[in-house]
């Protein structure tokens, strides 16, 4: 599935129903009293939380939304009908701007829950028949409101993907292999960089946490935060993420020196992105490990802990996706993160 994660729509909300002007007519009466019925109110456009969504492609296809007149009030005052609201489906996670014609932006909300809605038009008034402005002083009115017209807006939704859990490093670090071995995802894994072109998915199960959810974003590269390789607009998905993970491959890197620049580099581009995304990084992974001897991986966490450290605030540890070797570890040590970080 593609996975789209910012779309422009225009969403006009139902005007009103129009009032409406009517006498009544009775045998032997020559003249009855006003009975125009009430316009009914136009729906709202209202966007909705749901948690089986995961992209925003939808919006491709259907960009503008548009909701019914309500109903004309009619004689006998009888009042028009409301007409229905249109909810947009959209995922958890989904922020919503209104885009002014001079390009401003302003934010209106997000949804963040299932079943949460957002009001982002509303309908019109019915207006009032002319059953409504009679009065001892007014007893043949012959006017009726019109219905008040829907709001229309211009939106630009931007969808920040919610995990507990964010996948960072280097390309070819081993991200989307480890979250294949963590949770269900089976997202595309190959040697070359820049395999994760979009954001993957998965639910870890078990433990306290019945479902913890974790991203896995494409990788940086230095200078990033320039442009270069696919830049770092993707870490808005880990913008809500309280525990951020850091794959730093031994695999033809063994050498300290080396593996501490490639840290840093990541760390570096964090850093340009929002500097609050840096102290999120609890855990820093020496990935791909089966690649060494034991001995070796050992000596280097020995050496790179405490550089890494930063006051006993990150932790460093061993993983291997392909021999499982630390990885029950690292889901007991990612449980712990998450529970014990504000949200
Ligand atoms: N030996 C070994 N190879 C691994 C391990 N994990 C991943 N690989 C290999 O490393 C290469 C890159 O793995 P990916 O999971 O695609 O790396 P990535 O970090 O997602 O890369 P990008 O999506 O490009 O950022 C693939 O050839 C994997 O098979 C591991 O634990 N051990
Ligand atoms: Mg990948």
């Amino acid at each position: 599935m593609r996975f789209i994660d910012e779309a422009t729509i225009e969403v006009h909300a139902g005007d009103g129903g129009n009032g409406c002007v009517s006498f009544r007519r009775e045998k032997f009466v020559p003249k009855g009293g006003p009975d125009g019925g009430n316009g009914g109110k136009g729906g709202d456009v209202l966007l909705v939380g749901d948690s089986q969504k995961n992209t925003l492609l939808d919006l491709l296809h259907q960009r503008t939304f548009r909701v019914k007149k309500g109903g004309n009030g009619a004689g006998k005052g009888k009042d028009g009908a409301a007409s229905p609201t249109v909810e947009i489906a959209v995922p958890l996670g989904t922020e919503v701007w209104e885009l002014s014609d001079d390009d401003g932006r302003l934010f209106v909300g997000e949804v963040l829950k299932d079943g949460q809605k957002l009001l982002l038009a509303a309908g019109g008034r019915g207006g009032k028949g002319n059953a409504h402005f009679a009065s001892s002083t007014m007893r043949v009115p012959r006017f009726a409101q019109p219905g008040e017209d829907g709001e229309m807006k211009k939106l630009r939704l931007v969808l920040k993907v919610i995990a507990q859990v964010g996948l960072v490093g280097l390309p070819n670090a081993g991200k989307s292999t480890l979250i294949s071995v963590l949770s269900a995802a089976r997202p595309k894994v190959a040697g070359y960089p820049f395999t994760t072109l979009n954001p993957n998915l998965g639910i870890m199960a078990g433990g306290d946490y019945e479902r913890l959810i974790i991203a896995d974003i494409p990788g940086l590269i230095e200078n990033a935060h320039q442009g270069s390789g696919l830049g770092i607009r993707f870490l808005k998905h880990v913008e809500r993420t309280e525990v951020i993970v850091m794959l730093v491959s031994v695999k033809d890197r063994d050498d300290e020196a080396l593996l501490l620049h490639d840290y840093q580099t990541v760390m570096g581009e964090l850093n340009a992105y929002n500097p609050q995304l840096v102290k999120r990084v609890k855990l820093v992974l020496l990935s791909q490990t089966d690649t060494l001897p034991a001995e070796r991986v050992k000596e280097l966490l020995a050496a790179l802990s405490p550089k890494i450290a930063e006051q006993g605030k990150r932790l460093l540890m061993a993983v291997s996706s392909t021999s499982g070797t630390g990885i029950e570890e690292l889901k007991g040590t990612l449980e712990k993160l998450v529970i014990s970080s504000p949200s």
